[in-house]
């Protein structure tokens, strides 16, 4: 699947490099990056017509919170939020770094991928687990479940630590490990405390090429957004049956509801949403960024 980028107006100096499902980013002459959080939506593996308004404002204010939340236990990738006027609120310069090709990935519960893999062998990318957990469940402890980007298609493919190790080589297979985990953990235990339940979260990290970093390793990309993790309310946790999402919840039960017209499964692209979805689903965004900061979002 190819993803064009929003266009957002930027001068010609910012050349775009990349456009994921919801993020797009640009190099900045002096080689630093303006990562740039869009208002597009996704779900059942499509980018939707509709946008959320202020979705890409909201996940930024987010990451940055969340990027000062850990501080003090991983550096990370960002230079500076005061970025043109054009995308005032939802980017940020960010350092370049040498990424390393891995999808580093933290579970507490059993959810989506883990959730297959469990029923399958009982053992998620190699990591075995004791029987009876069900869908939603907590696991004894986290576990590291990294994933690569398949060769074919744009779905991620879990992997094995082993599989790491010989990619990359066992000391940064196991310092990503490490501080996947720890990173998680923290977020966990302040989420918590906000009645919101991170039951997984995906990292990807670099190596810092020069300057302060060099050498060292540094989470990049956005974080513990409902873009990157699941979000559950933790007043409707109730392990059995799945979870229903903090953020796309309204989009997912009207896409899949005989209003919409649409089947997941017919390969068709899903249709616009109706403004009530759109309009209720930008308000969850927002509840989840003031429930979990306790700021208001502006
Ligand atoms: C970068 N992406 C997102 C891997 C790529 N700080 C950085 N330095 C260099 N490159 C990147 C960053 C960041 N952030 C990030 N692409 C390049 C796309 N991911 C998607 C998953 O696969």
């Amino acid at each position: 699947m190819t993803i064009e980028a929003t266009d957002y107006g930027l001068a010609p100096e910012y050349k775009h490099v990349y456009s994921g499902k919801v993020r797009d980013l640009y190099e900045t002459e002096d080689g630093r990056l303006l990562f740039v959080a869009s208002d597009r939506i996704s779900a059942y593996d499509w980018v939707l017509p509709s946008v959320i308004p202020d979705k890409g404002r909201i996940l930024t204010a987010m990451s940055l919170w969340w990027f000062d939340q850990l501080e003090g236990i991983v550096p990370n990738h960002v230079i500076s939020s005061n970025v043109p006027a054009e995308v005032k609120g939802r980017a940020t310069f960010c350092e370049r770094l040498e990424m390393f090709p891995v999808e580093c990935v933290a579970r507490g519960y059993l959810a989506g991928s883990g959730l297959n893999d469990y029923q399958a062998s009982q053992s998620i990318c190699g990591v075995g687990l004791p029987p009876g957990l069900k869908d939603g469940s907590r696991l004894p402890k986290t576990i590291f479940t990294p994933a690569t980007k398949a060769a074919v298609g744009d779905h991620d493919e879990n992997v094995t630590f082993d599989e790491v190790m010989t990619s990359i080589g066992m000391e940064e297979a196991q310092q990503l490990r490490r501080i996947t985990i720890r990173a998680y953990d923290n977020a966990v235990a302040i989420a918590q405390k906000r009645g919101i339940i991170l039951a997984d979260t995906k990292f990807e990290f670099g190596l810092g090429i020069r300057g302060e970093h060099k050498g060292q390793i540094v989470l990049a990309d956005e974080v513990l957004t409902p873009d990157s993790s699941r979000f559950w309310p933790a007043e409707h946790w109730q392990p059995g049956q799945s979870q229903p999402s903090y953020d796309k919840q309204f989009v997912r039960d009207w896409l899949t509801s005989s209003a919409s017209g649409w089947d997941k499964n017919s390969g068709e692209a899903p249709p616009e949403l109706p403004q009530e979805i759109v309009e209720k689903t930008r308000a969850r965004y927002i509840e989840a960024y003031e429930k979990l900061t306790g700021e208001t979002f502006n």
